[in-house]
């Protein structure tokens, strides 16, 4: 009887980690989206996570094209419900790493409602925004991020709401990983990326990630300009006033890296029915249809 166990030329050699996918990324020439996708590729090679425990969810956007571009499991959803699916595919598989990827108005603007729930939840997601402070696939209107003048498609004399401010809205909803990452400075992101991917509980990863097309003002000279690491600016990431009062910072110069970080129990260690493992691995069905039944007639 053969007993060898040498691979054949039919056996995948194993770990498989994440890398592009077959198809090529439809973004324009330049677009820091690149730069993101390249952050979180690297963060999933260098923690090891095999593609099939790995879920990136998205919304609907350029950004939101990203997880066709990666040979993991993917949902490109519909715009602004991309936590609610992600949040579903982690109570049906806790056990995966699940990823979401999406734009500013997207995340900021009609996911608004249910960024601020997932994060007071403390779902364990990694959220990284492709924050281009526009609308890209749109073709160039004003997001919730754009700045307070800026003139766009929508906005031809300038933006008048106060922006969003993402960071501040995180700390402030009791996310426990907040961070900002800039897509040029991709070796910086992919640290980010992989401490939230790490983290036990809902991480905001927001990237500055510029539109080379519809924005011609935050561009990647202007962050170039003005960003810096707070690793070197002796930033305390667990002191929640202190990254309040870095998160307001904005203008000459303006902080990139981990702003908060935190422990607090994750929805899933407290929700009884997924405390009993990942639903997916649970006996399927009603136990004794009928005693329900019963109850109800
Ligand atoms: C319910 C709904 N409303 C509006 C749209 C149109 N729409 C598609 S993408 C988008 C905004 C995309 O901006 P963002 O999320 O910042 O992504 P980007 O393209 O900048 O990466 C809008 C308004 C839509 N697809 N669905
Ligand atoms: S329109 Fe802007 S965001 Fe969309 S792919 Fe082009 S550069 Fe990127
Ligand atoms: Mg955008």
């Amino acid at each position: 009887m053969a007993t060898s166990s040498a691979p054949t030329a039919r056996t995948p050699s194993l770990p498989v980690l994440v890398s592009k996918s077959e198809i090529k990324p439809t973004w324009c020439p330049g677009c820091g989206d690149f730069g993101v996708i390249a952050g979180i590729e690297l963060a999933l090679k260098r923690l090891k996570i095999p593609p099939h425990n790995v879920a990136i969810v998205s919304g609907i956007g350029c950004s939101s094209n990203l997880p066709h571009f990666l040979n993991a499991y993917g949902f490109h959803g519909i715009h602004g419900r991309t936590l609610p699916v992600a949040e579903g595919i982690r109570w049906a598989n806790h056990d995966l790493t699940v990823i979401v990827t999406g734009g500013d108005g997207d995340g900021f603007g009609i996911g608004a409602g249910h960024f601020v729930h997932a994060m007071r939840r403390n779902v364990n997601l990694t959220y990284v925004t492709m924050d281009n402070e526009i609308y890209g696939l749109t073709t160039g209107q004003a997001s919730p991020t754009s700045m307070m003048g800026q003139r766009t498609k929508s906005t031809p004399t300038g933006v008048i709401e106060h922006p969003i401010n993402p960071i501040a809205l995180a700390l402030a909803s009791g996310a426990t990983y907040v961070a900002r990452g800039f897509s040029g400075d991709v070796k910086h992101l992919t640290d980010l990326v992989a401490g939230g991917v790490q983290h036990a509980g809902f991480a905001l990863v927001d990237v500055f990630s510029p539109c080379v097309t519809y924005n011609k003002l935050n561009t990647f000279d202007w962050f170039r300009q003005r960003v810096y690491k707070l690793e070197s600016a002796g930033h305390d990431p667990s002191s929640l006033e202190q990254a309040f009062v870095r998160s307001q910072e904005w203008g000459e110069k303006i902080p990139i890296g981990l702003f908060y970080k935190t422990d607090r129990p994750t929805y899933e260690s407290l929700e009884e029915v997924l405390q009993a493992g990942p639903l997916v691995k649970q006996t399927a069905g009603l136990k004794g249809k009928e005693s329900v039944l019963d109850e109800f007639l």
